[in-house]
């Protein structure tokens, strides 16, 4: 829809576009249908988690703000279902196509086919391990072996004084996603630097608060010393509290609980001391990806990678914040 109006537009006026030195797709961010309205297809992962919800919230009100027209599909974790949505949105000839891969692998085909249709891609949130980088046009989200690497941090200073092993299970996040993948290597590198920490056990809560009981059930029932707990993400976190409590065992003093994300029910766990550490995972990237998009529309260079500022937070610097956490 954009393109034809671009093409009437150069017919009409091929001087101006010439006397700019515009291309097509440089100019104004022109939008579809004649109107100037940008189009936005965007395939999210889910609703798995707090964090889910209020990236989908960041992007739908940011769509709003920016007058974007957004084009939302919800693929409940399935990377089949992701694709059918980025092919339905080539097929419809939206303007840009954003989206965060619940995988990191298998994207190449379809953002081929995209690439083909002269639709730009955005990644969003999660990254995907194509080789060929002109599949997308920039990559806007967390760095998320910092965010391992964090914890890890945390935790090494925070067992300095032990003096026995300190026993970790790991409640990963999606199996072959970029969180996952990545928060595990940098949690990994991070306590290397103490012998005393080692992992018993490591396994996929999907990113999901029963995902995170189940997976805390078992790692109970089949470890006796169990000293910390590392959940790639809140709900996870929230859901092996419910499973600690359940085996008798006081969360965050028995067993202590570093989590990723910093939503609202993992701040409030933090501030009640049943989890002891959070890494900070911004959900917040609608304003920059509508930004990003009118950008890339416009035929103007945007950077191959923009990394979201975050942060961390201990019990005492949540009960600060709680009150005003904008989710
Ligand atoms: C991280 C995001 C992860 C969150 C989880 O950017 O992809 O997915 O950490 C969410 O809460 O499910």
């Amino acid at each position: 829809m954009f393109k034809k109006s671009l093409l009437a537009v150069a017919a009409a006026s091929m001087l101006t576009l010439t006397a700019c030195g515009g291309t097509a797709g440089a100019g104004s961010a022109a939008g579809n249908s004649g109107d100037d309205k940008i189009t936005m297809g965007f395939a999210q992962v889910g609703a798995e988690s707090g964090w889910r919800t209020a990236n989908t919230k960041s992007v739908q009100d940011s769509a709003k703000t920016a007058g974007v027209d957004l084009k939302f599909s919800d693929a409940q974790q399935k990377q089949e279902n992701q694709i059918k949505a980025i092919r339905s949105y080539i097929q419809q000839k939206v303007d840009v196509i954003a989206f965060s891969p619940v995988v990191e692998s298998g994207w190449d085909t379809v953002l081929k086919e995209a690439k083909t249709a002269k639709i730009p891609v955005i990644l969003t949130d999660r990254a995907v391990d194509s080789s060929d980088k002109t599949l997308y046009k920039t990559f806007l989200g967390s760095d998320f072996v910092e965010e391992g690497k964090k914890a890890g941090d945390w935790l090494v200073k925070d067992s300095k004084a032990a003096t026995d092993t300190v026993n970790i299970v790991e409640i990963q996040g999606t199996t072959g996603s970029a969180p996952a993948n990545d928060r595990k290597e940098g949690f990994a590198e991070a306590i290397k630097a103490d012998p005393k920490l080692k992992i018993v056990a490591s396994q996929s809560g999907d990113f999901t608060r029963s995902g995170g009981k189940q997976v805390m059930e078992a790692f109970l029932k089949n470890n006796a010393d169990i000293d910390v707990v590392f959940a790639h993400n809140d709900d996870e976190g929230l859901g092996a509290i419910e499973a600690i409590e359940a085996a008798g065992k006081v969360p965050g003093k028995d067993i202590k609980i570093i989590t990723i994300d910093a939503v609202k029910d993992g701040m409030t766990a933090l501030s009640n001391g049943k989890i002891n550490y959070i890494v900070e995972c911004s959900p917040m990237l609608g304003d920059q990806l509508m930004d990003l998009a009118k950008k890339v529309i416009a035929g103007e260079s945007v950077p191959e990678r923009v990394v979201t500022e975050e942060t961390t937070f201990t019990q005492e610097q949540a009960k600060q914040v709680l009150a005003s956490r904008p989710y």
